[in-house]
């Protein structure tokens, strides 16, 4: 049932009830690339807590003590900013490139990257569409990529990995991350459609072949999609 509420989910990552959420992106001032949440004071955040009310999508078995994740977006003129608190129980990570990204089972290409502790964020601006996936810990950046609104495939040469800055703490560790405007040769003011999507993926078989995890089909994530505003 899960593997099959993910697959549409893959298959179709904007739902009807997802489009309808507001993202609402405050400005920052004085925004650091530090790993410190200094600036991020007054930005409401998207979490997920276990038992707890949660003001994001969930799906699959995350239980106590299992994935929490609490993240902020904002926007300067430099870019769009991300601010994520992520603490984990159970660490399964795996270093995947984009030539490795896809994975063929019964006869399906599924995205591999869906079967670890992986994050991706993608920002469609103005038909250009960013695509950027995170692995918790060290060399967090795995593949990225950009796409032009003429649809030329994926291209991770078109612009340089996103900047990032990791800092552990006592539960887990922060990543603060952004997306430069130079990737979209567009200034915000100059943003007419911005559509984000956040995808948090818990994983919690570190000892299980990826042939043994597309056969357990246990799978578990968080995500917020959804057409997104850059407030003044
Ligand atoms: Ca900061
Ligand atoms: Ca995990």
């Amino acid at each position: 049932m899960i593997l099959i509420h993910l697959i549409l989910f893959f298959l179709s990552p904007i739902s009807a009830a997802q489009t309808q959420d507001r993202w609402e992106i405050p400005p920052l001032e004085e925004f650091a690339l530090d790993g410190q949440d200094t600036e991020w004071s007054d930005v409401p955040a998207y979490y997920y807590r276990f038992n707890q009310s949660t003001n994001i999508q969930a799906a699959g078995a995350i239980g106590e003590n299992d994935l929490q994740i609490s993240f902020k977006t904002g926007w300067s003129e430099k870019g769009l900013h991300f601010f994520f608190d992520w603490q984990d129980d159970i660490s399964d990570e795996h270093r995947i490139g984009l030539d490795s990204a896809r994975v063929e089972h019964n006869g399906r290409s599924m995205d591999r990257m869906y079967f670890y502790d992986n994050l991706k964020i993608v920002a469609s601006v103005d038909g250009q569409r960013v695509v950027a996936w995170f692995a918790p810990r060290e060399d967090a950046v795995q593949w990225y990529s950009y796409r032009a609104p003429d649809g030329q495939g994926q291209q991770s040469g078109h612009m340089p990995a996103p900047a990032y800055r990791l800092t552990p703490h006592e539960d887990g560790f922060y990543l603060e991350t952004q997306l430069d405007w130079e990737i979209f040769k567009l200034k915000p003011e100059e943003v007419k459609a911005l559509q984000l999507t956040i995808i948090l993926v818990d994983s919690d078989l570190p000892d299980m072949s990826i042939t043994d995890k597309l056969n357990a089909r246990q799978v578990s994530y968080v995500s917020k999609s959804g057409e997104a505003e850059l407030i003044k």
